[in-house]
């Protein structure tokens, strides 16, 4: 193995050259690399793709803790954004992570960092017109983090549905040399997807925000019983979040997992997203809407 770097130990590092040169070194000895990047305060979810990468034989098991500000809007958290750093090794240690990546602003964008990721059309669409600019910051980080440790594969959750599908673009039109794999949600048991915001929540906006996945549900139970018109689903799902008296709905969208375009009607495999506004948080949340039965 390479001089800095012991197999099955958890090493912490916030440099990117450190990084960089670790990873170059564990290739030249033949070894791939599989990263999990996060924002840290990590649950279930996070674990949940952890131990996905983790059974990707003899790769070196990397995950990146940092809460990128490019991504966040003006009056967006980023100040109150948990951070829970020793919690969060903890956890990497338990699942077999060998290398964390926890940078700070300042190393990742210098002083004057000025050139970003355009994510495109798809940007400004659902996600991207309720948080302007957001992409654009997960993009950056996202290319930004795959040319420090250059990993064999990178994972990442469909909780955050469109981000995967520009993810995955960024990969292709970028020619990045990278296999991105897409990890299922994890749900609490009322359904609702776990996520870092959930901890934003009172008890009476927790007791409501099972809405989303009933609002997915009963679009998705439509579908089966053959409903193929995409504006039925989105007006059931804007009923649900509706009648939920905390939550205001930013957007409910049924789209082609292709192209991610809105379908006239439904004929191939789609998927239904929604985004809710409680007082304390922003959620999102998407089901696969399942083909007709019978
Ligand atoms: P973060 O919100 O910390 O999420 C890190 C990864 O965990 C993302 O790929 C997200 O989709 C996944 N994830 C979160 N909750 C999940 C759940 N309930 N089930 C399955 N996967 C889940 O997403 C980000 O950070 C950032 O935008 C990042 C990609 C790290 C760039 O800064």
């Amino acid at each position: 193995m390479t001089a800095q770097f012991t197999r099955g130990k958890l090493h912490v590092l916030s440099e990117p050259d450190e990084v960089a040169k670790l990873t170059r070194a564990l290739r030249g000895v033949g070894r791939k690399v599989t990263l999990v990047p996060t924002m840290g305060a990590l649950h279930g979810g996070h674990r949940e793709l952890l131990r996905r990468a983790r059974r990707i034989q003899n790769t070196v098991l990397a995950a990146s803790i940092f809460v990128n500000p490019l991504q966040f809007g003006p009056g967006e958290d980023l100040d109150r954004y948990p951070r829970t750093m020793d919690a969060d090794l903890q956890k990497c240690r338990a699942e077999g992570v060998e290398l964390v990546f926890a940078p700070t602003a300042t190393t990742m964008y210098g002083e004057d960092a000025q050139v970003t990721v355009h994510p495109g059309p798809l940007g400004d669409q659902l996600e991207g017109a309720v948080r302007p600019g957001h992409f654009a910051g997960v993009l950056t980080i996202v290319a930004k983090l795959l040319n420090i440790v250059r990993p064999d594969y990178v994972f990442f959750g469909e909780k955050d549905y469109q981000q995967l599908v520009l993810i995955r673009r960024l990969v292709r039109d970028l020619d990045l040399d990278v296999r991105v794999i897409g990890v299922p949600i994890v749900r609490e048991p009322d359904g609702l997807a776990l996520s870092s915001r959930n901890a934003y929540l009172t008890p009476e906006e927790r007791e409501q925000a099972g809405c989303l996945f009933l609002a997915l549900s009963e679009a998705a139970e439509r579908s089966r019983a053959g409903e193929r018109n995409p504006a039925v689903l989105v007006a059931t799902m804007a009923r649900e979040v509706g009648a939920t008296p905390l939550a205001a709905l930013d957007y409910a969208a049924v789209v082609d997992e292709a192209t991610f375009e809105p379908p006239a009607e439904l004929d191939g495999p789609a998927r239904a997203l929604i985004a809710a506004r409680f007082p304390s948080a922003h959620l999102i949340d998407t089901l696969r809407l399942p083909a007709a039965a019978g």
